[in-house]
């Protein structure tokens, strides 16, 4: 308020009020103005990367006007709203979806005007850009989507997270084998905005100090330790068809004290003072580069703590600022929590309320529950994160004394419920009783919201069942509920897939199913217009084209268009399988080579695609890696089997590599071990875009049958349910392996594949360690279902009508109805209308 401008000059504003450009002349003038000003160059001096650039601050100086406009709405309507708060972020390129959802892209792409008009093409601009790879996998790509769908849909909604200035590193092949390289993606990026005036300070270590004020009440203060600063970063994020653009705001860290300690400098200990700015710029260096997995490491808490805490001041500065009641803060504030990383933020809200505002416990922890929400995305043991609290006690002294209250109020309602049962305490504990003890991230996170939510029906399922049973008897089972993932059609149909979209747009009338996707039902109507039926088969090919051509140049590998591809692109993890797939195309390899001349013509050609990262740490990872090039290498070369099997991995897995292979596929694989998937979103993207799957019923390939009928899918391998009983006998020794994966292994351990002392880990781990993921458990009926597979692409004609009749029913699978399920049961809270500025009209 203080900083804005009296009445009396605001005439002159008024005046010169910026607009953004209008039709093609006017992005014209705008991108040469960036090349000439903002970036001092000119038309003899202007590459690529130039034309990114100015084409980029041409949409986003409209993006920025938009944005204002937004947050002004927001905070004069002063409505609820909702944080969501996430530690990764993997939004992939800003131009293109800038772009399409600002709705002007056709000013810079028609030809011979806009881009073309400058002498480039807009595909290879768009290329220009490096991805913003702020997270791991389907978490961090979730987040990306969840914040598209919130301002598509109008809700008053911020993200929060870290500005990492390495985000997950590029992954490299040399020789078959992962090598990671660091990730600097800051070199340019016109998408954030620095907010030098935003700041705050964090505070580490210390101690507390107890004294008794004047009404006898105990305080508690924390003091001491050190601090530093977390700066601001601003990214808008534009709404699809809708002038509403949201904020994420990334916290970097940055020395407390000025740029370094002067009187270190002074006594001529400049090293020292360069090494403490140092190392607060450490908090937010790096992304953990890992994904299903926790590790428990002491700069991995500092993080936490410095994103939530900046995070937090900056959500209670922006209350006060309304004056309001604290009771009324949850009607103001909804916090999302993307799993367990952000759960100090619960704490954090209690100190502030307890500590420096000085209410009452009970009334604190009333609006603290109340404003808390938590999404779990992971049953998997090692996933769950548990903080050692000496580790906490030292890092946060004061946030250690308050989990214990929690922890013992909790407790005392619990035994007040169930009088006597010392087993039911000690099981939901948010202290375990380990040596060092340890806080259970979860538990406390359950505790501390109204509502927790899994990612899918069977993982929504199972946490009430397995991992949070005893808080669904204490809490009854309405506390717990399900909101199964979604994905954007705005990237993961139109942006990926243009001529897709714009296919099912000449029969549905229009773009809107990228509003409503319920609205992709139209197309079944056509599932035999014969015209229809030869754009979709020709629109596969040449997407399959372009990335038999990225193929080529990348790996050297030449693949044959025609063939089936086969697909699984994901992290590299046990779980999802990667090593049943590999043994797999070993299997196909080894009846190839066994087959006569006369047999091999029968096979149908296929070329089998991975991509994916394996955690640096993760030594099984990349030994699948390994096997996978290994196989490549010798398949590839082997003249018997000529263009009957390809085998390539791609490397550097991301979003923007998602884009080009996703509408690739012929077919995908979704193959957890039952159970074990939460619920997957790839899966979504690649029958979105027209492709069938393989998967195990698992996650979301649950619900994905059930909406597009089970002929449409290729299921296979052993049920959840039965996933406890196998792993219990194979450890009393009933576990004969699967004859055709004992011809894989001797295969392997022949050295067909190099030295097969590489692979001994994959073998062993199914032969001799209990085989924990079922790979031969689920092998034979894996293999029997690639031959149905097989067969069903054989007949193309009933092949597409399966394409195009899923493609009709992915309605469900949009991110816009995961938003609004969360908005109505767990955020209790409206979309803002905007009335101001004109929507204007959407080409798409
Ligand atoms: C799950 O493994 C799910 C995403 C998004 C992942 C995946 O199945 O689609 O979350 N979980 O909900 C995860 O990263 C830490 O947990």
């Amino acid at each position: 308020v203080e900083a804005s401008i009296p009445e009396p000059q605001r005439e002159a504003w008024l005046k010169h009020q910026v607009s953004a450009f209008k039709d093609k002349d006017g992005f014209e003038s705008s991108f040469v103005r960036h090349i000439e000003t903002t970036l001092a160059r000119s038309m003899f001096n202007c590459d690529e990367t130039a034309a990114y650039a100015a084409c980029s601050l041409a949409f986003r100086d409209r993006l920025i006007l938009e944005w204002n406009r937004t947050q002004q709405r927001q905070t004069f309507a002063d409505s609820k709203r909702v944080y969501y708060l996430s530690l990764e972020f993997l939004m992939g390129r800003a131009l293109d979806n800038a772009m399409l959802n600002i709705g002007q892209k056709e000013l810079a792409k028609a030809s011979e005007a806009g881009l073309d008009n400058l002498g480039f093409r807009i595909e290879d601009v768009i290329q220009q850009e490096h991805d913003a790879a702020l997270g791991n996998g389907g978490l961090g790509r979730l987040a990306a989507c969840f914040l598209d769908s919130l301002a598509s849909l109008n809700y008053p909604a911020w993200g929060y997270g870290l500005r990492y200035r390495y985000g997950i590193f590029k992954q490299e092949i040399i020789d078959g084998y992962q090598v990671e390289v660091p990730d600097y993606w800051l070199d340019f990026n016109p998408w954030e905005f620095p907010r030098h005036d935003v700041t705050v300070d964090i505070q580490f270590y210390g101690y507390v100090h107890k004294s008794t004020d004047e009404n006898g009440k105990t305080v508690a203060r924390w003091e001491g330790g050190e601090t530093v600063k977390a700066v601001a970063y601003d990214v808008p994020i534009p709404g699809y068809a809708t002038p509403s653009t949201n904020n994420l705001r990334l916290w970097s860290s940055k020395a407390a004290s000025g740029e370094f300690d002067f009187q270190k400098f002074n006594s001529g200990d400049y090293e020292s003072s360069v090494a403490d700015q140092q190392r607060a710029e450490t908090i937010s260096a790096v992304l953990y580069p890992n994904d299903n997995l926790e590790r428990g490491k002491e700069l991995r808490l500092k993080q936490q703590y410095f994103w939530v805490a900046a995070s937090l001041y900056d959500i209670v500065r922006r209350f006060k600022k309304t004056r309001r009641a604290w009771k009324e803060f949850p009607d103001q504030v909804a916090i999302q929590l993307n799993d367990t990383h952000p759960t100090l933020a619960i704490v954090e809200l209690q100190r502030i309320l307890v500590d420096l505002e000085g209410l009452e416990w009970d009334e604190a922890w009333n609006i603290v529950t109340n404003t808390f929400g938590y999404t779990n995305h992971t049953v998997l043991p090692e996933a769950l994160e548990k903080w050692s609290v000496p580790l906490i006690q030292h890092l946060l002294p004061r946030h250690l004394q308050i989990v214990y209250d929690i922890n013992l109020f909790f407790l005392q309602s619990v035994e007040r419920a169930h009088p006597g049962d010392r087993d039911l305490l000690a099981r939901v504990s948010i202290i375990e009783e380990s040596q060092p003890k340890m806080v259970r991230m979860a538990y406390l996170a359950i505790v501390g919201s109204h509502k927790v939510n899994g990612v899918a029906e069977l993982h929504s399922d199972l946490i009430k069942t397995t991992i949070f049973k005893d808080f669904v008897t204490i809490f009854g089972p309405d506390k717990f509920t399900n909101v199964t993932n979604g994905i954007t059609p705005r990237r993961w149909l139109h942006q990926a897939n243009p001529r897709l979209s714009d296919l099912i747009a000449s029969k549905t009338g229009t773009h809107d199913f990228l509003k409503d996707l319920t609205l992709l039902n139209k197309i079944e109507l056509s599932v035999d217009d014969p015209a229809f039926r030869k754009e979709w088969a020709a629109i596969k090919l040449a997407n399959k084209a372009k990335l038999a051509e990225h193929i080529k140049n990348t790996t050297d590998v030449v693949v044959d268009p025609s063939a089936l591809f086969d697909v699984q692109v994901k992290r590299i993890h046990e779980y999802k399988r990667q090593q049943m797939n590999i043994f797999g195309v070993i299997h196909r390899y080894l009846r190839i080579k066994a087959a006569s001349p006369e047999e091999r013509k029968k096979f149908l050609p296929r070329v089998s695609i991975f991509g994916g990262k394996a955690a640096p740490g993760y030594w099984m990872a990349k030994q699948i890696i390994h096997l996978i090039n290994a196989v490549g290498s010798v398949v590839n070369n082997d003249k018997d089997v000529g263009n009957l099997l390809k085998v390539v991995f791609l490397e550097d897995y991301n979003v923007s590599k998602a884009e080009l292979i996703i509408p690739a596929s012929d077919i995908s694989e979704h193959i957890s071990t039952a159970g074990t998937e939460a619920s997957g979103t790839s899966n979504m993207k690649f029958v979105l875009n027209g492709g069938l799957i393989i998967g195990t019923c698992d996650g979301a390939n649950i619900e994905i049958t059930r909406e597009i009928g089970e002929n449409n899918i290729f299921l296979f391998g052993n049920l959840s349910e039965e996933v406890e009983d196998l792993r219990h006998g194979h450890n009393y020794g009933l576990h004969t392996l699967d004859p055709e994966l004992v011809q894989v292994f001797e295969a392997i351990e022949k050295g067909t594949f190099g030295d097969s002392k590489d692979f001994a880990g994959m073998i062993t781990a199914v032969r001799d360690h209990g085989d924990y993921y079922l790979v031969s458990d689920d092998f034979h009926s894996y293999l029997e279902t690639h031959d149905v597979i097989d067969e069903a692409y054989r007949n193309q004609e009933d092949w597409i009508t399966k394409c195009i009749t899923s493609v009709s029913r992915m309605g469900f699978f949009t991110s816009d109805r995961c938003i609004n399920e969360y908005a109505e049961g767990i955020w209790n809270i409206e979309p803002l209308p905007v009335e101001s500025a004109e929507p204007e009209k959407i080409e798409a």
